[in-house]
């Protein structure tokens, strides 16, 4: 009797196992890759923080396009976990993005880092649809440009029943069209972690805050996902939701689009002076603690160094992000200066010495520890 009983309990609570639900992605028919992309993320982010790199593979201060060159790999032998790429300016049907990187040169290493066993993330400064065509309302300063909040009304202007809604559908088929290109030599779509819209606490961009409102940012949201996801059938995409900094989940929250939509509560924070530090480690605790509630992934997904702080990676950012399950850290681009704009010697480094007590750390993990990890694997 008590061995039946036994065997009872084992087979309750094995069939109970395999039933309890995995993390999993937002879109129930993402691709295997795409599933096992989003738990890999989901595990790593209780052994370590990821470092990511944007548009690392593309140029460096003082280099532009070579062939597997990357400022991270210059410096510490090792690429970066995580590789970011800008498509700002695809939506024009451009060859090259606003900050001159070609397209086709980003789908290519988009293709290699993924062959590498490497994260990528996608960014999308997409100009202003209403201003841009608009001398009139156009922000002198900005125009038209991600950057123009000159007129509250761009959203509305594309959302359906808007007088741009057409443009708009062209500008998601453009990004349809690239993103359907993103496929690996067998033909499998690339997963990959897609951040539009984003630092929507701040009121920087046309998608802010105070340039629309909450619902008009969750319907935009919910309409670009709709497009790509079910009309165009895309299902290697995870979709970053992110917000500028932020004081309180509450502001934090402010036209989140509904978790059907998202997979990862991502945060934006540049150190800007003394008061960083409290203030990123209140933020995580609460982004985190959110994202775990919901089985959502996290990332600190741009940050970047205090002007003059040698010693910023180990004692500021590191600490921090350590305390809580971050999944990845990214610092913006090295924007590339073409000669005698420099200023500065043709021997500066790409990064301060401190640079390598953060890659050295047993906390961070690089693209070598993450081939071990093998995130493309069933799990
Ligand atoms: C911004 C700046 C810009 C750039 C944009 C998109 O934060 O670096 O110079 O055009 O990102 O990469």
């Amino acid at each position: 009797m008590k061995l039946i009983l036994q065997f009872l309990v084992i087979l309750v609570l094995s069939v109970a196992s395999v039933c309890a639900k995995k993390p999993s992605p937002a879109d129930k028919k993402a691709t295997k890759e795409t599933v096992y992309l989003f738990r890999a993320l989901y595990e790593l982010q209780g052994k370590g923080v990821m470092y990511g790199h944007q548009d690392d593979l593309m140029y460096g201060r003082n280099w532009w396009y070579e062939k597997d060159r990357s400022d991270t790999k210059d410096f510490t032998g090792d690429y970066p976990a995580v590789a970011g790429f800008e498509l700002g300016h695809l939506e024009l049907g451009n060859e090259r993005s606003l900050d001159s990187v070609s397209f086709a040169q980003i789908t290519e290493q988009i293709k290699a880092h993924y062959k590498r066993g490497g994260i990528i993330t996608i960014s999308w400064h997409a100009n202003n649809p209403l201003t841009m065509q608009d001398p009139e309302s156009r922000s002198r300063r900005m125009g038209g440009t991600a950057w123009d909040v000159s007129s509250k009304e761009t959203v509305a202007s594309i959302l359906p029943g808007g007088k741009n809604h057409e443009l708009f559908n062209e500008w998601l088929e453009r990004l349809a069209t690239f993103f359907l290109s993103l496929k690996d030599d067998d033909g499998t779509p690339i997963p990959f972690i897609f951040r539009p819209y984003h630092e929507h606490s701040g009121s920087f961009f046309w998608w802010g805050t105070d340039i629309c409102t909450d619902e008009e940012y969750s319907a935009l949201w919910r309409y670009t996902v709709n497009y790509l996801r079910d009309k165009k059938n895309i299902h290697n995409i995870l979709y970053a939701y992110n917000t500028d900094r932020v004081t309180s989940l509450e502001q934090y929250m402010r036209g989140y689009p509904g978790d059907d939509i998202i997979d990862m509560l991502s945060l934006d924070m540049y150190d800007r002076g003394e008061k960083f530090g409290g203030e990123l480690d209140n933020a995580l605790n609460f982004v985190t603690a959110e994202a775990l509630k919901r089985k959502k992934l996290t990332a600190l997904s741009e940050t970047g160094a205090r002007r003059g702080m040698d010693d910023w990676w180990s004692a500021v950012l590191l600490p921090v992000v350590s305390k809580y399950p971050v999944g990845y850290v990214l610092t913006w681009r090295h924007a590339y200066m073409p000669k005698g704009l420099r200023g500065m010697p043709a021997s500066a480094k790409p990064f301060p010495d401190d640079f390598m007590n953060f890659y050295k750390s047993p906390r961070t993990l690089f693209l070598k520890e993450i081939q071990e990890f093998n995130i493309y694997r069933k799990r």
